[in-house]
């Protein structure tokens, strides 16, 4: 069971979707009164959508066709990094021009007890289902990181999964690690959607499949997989050190490392369109534009 949001005019509709890609109006604001209410209710928040599977609130056969937004105004987007070897490899070579014998903080990192965890948005700054990432300036070597996102209540419980993307500038990173943030964060360079999983009709969080395909003039340019069971990290334990000492806000969203990164010689460009799937969540389709 998947939850979206939607526009209808200007007004926001919350949605659930079945595995069947049913789609239904619910009557909730936002995700997170959907948690609180079942909660309050004692019951599961698959219950409490299911109460609202009534002919009157089923939606058009195909949901894909609404005009799709965030399906949460996450306060805070946070991510981890390096929970993957392929991640470790490719910051080992952009770090060190690709001389790969030197041990560097990427290998430390991968390694150590404390993960890599960095700001990454704001609600303001998050864009949604078909809304343009945007390149920056003054970089040369640019992708996105396609990512599971943990959707997470202030009390650290994880309520959900959604697709992300971490768009990264490879040459700004490699340069100084100390420029992280402006190599992670600029207009448009978060993106989140199209539906968020309900953390309870997941089995087994550590087997979901991730694809990333990147076209250009109608051509395939990049496609690449990769499972979330390579990830070196557990997902309870990267929300700990995220919840450790810091305020977590309802509906903060954990981006969980990238295990895919396009070959060394790829750049993105405008006019390129990025689209991740992960296999029972969605696939998040994004249009790259210059600044
Ligand atoms: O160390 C830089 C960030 C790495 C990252 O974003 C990732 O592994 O996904
Ligand atoms: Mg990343």
């Amino acid at each position: 069971m998947r939850i979206i949001r939607f526009l209808d005019g200007q007004q926001k509709w919350l949605a659930a979707v079945t595995d069947d890609e049913q789609a239904y109006r619910l009557p909730q604001a936002d995700f997170m009164t959907l948690i609180y209410q079942a909660r309050k209710q004692g019951i599961s928040p698959v219950q409490l959508v299911e109460s609202a599977f009534k002919p009157l609130n089923k939606l058009t056969d195909d949901w894909t066709s609404l005009h799709l937004i965030t399906p949460l105004e996450a306060p805070e987007v946070w991510a981890a990094g390096v929970t993957y070897q392929r991640s470790r490899e490719a910051r080992n070579y952009e770090a060190t021009e690709g001389k790969l014998d030197a041990k560097t903080f990427y290998d430390k990192v991968y390694d150590a007890e404390r993960p890599e965890i960095f700001f990454k948005s704001t609600a303001a700054r998050t864009i949604g289902p078909l809304e343009a990432v945007t390149l920056r300036s003054d970089s040369n070597w640019q992708i996105p990181e396609p990512e599971l996102g943990l959707v997470l209540a202030a009390d650290g419980s994880i309520v959900g999964y959604i697709v992300g993307n971490d768009m990264s500038c490879r040459d700004i990173e490699g340069e100084n690690p100390l420029y992280l943030p402006q190599a992670k964060m600029w207009r448009n360079s978060c993106s989140i959607g199209p539906a968020i999983r309900l953390a309870e009709t997941v089995q087994n969080p550590y087997a979901f499949n991730i694809v990333c395909e990147i076209y250009r003039e109608g051509e395939i340019v990049v496609k690449s997989e990769a499972s979330t069971s390579e990830l070196n990290r557990k997902l309870d334990e990267l929300v700990s050190f995220l919840a450790r000492d810091n305020d977590l806000f309802d509906g903060t969203v954990l981006l969980t490392g990238t295990s895919i990164v396009p070959p060394n010689d790829f750049t993105l460009a405008p006019g390129d369109r990025i689209e991740i799937s992960i296999s029972d969540i969605g696939t998040l389709i994004n249009p790259v534009i210059s600044n």
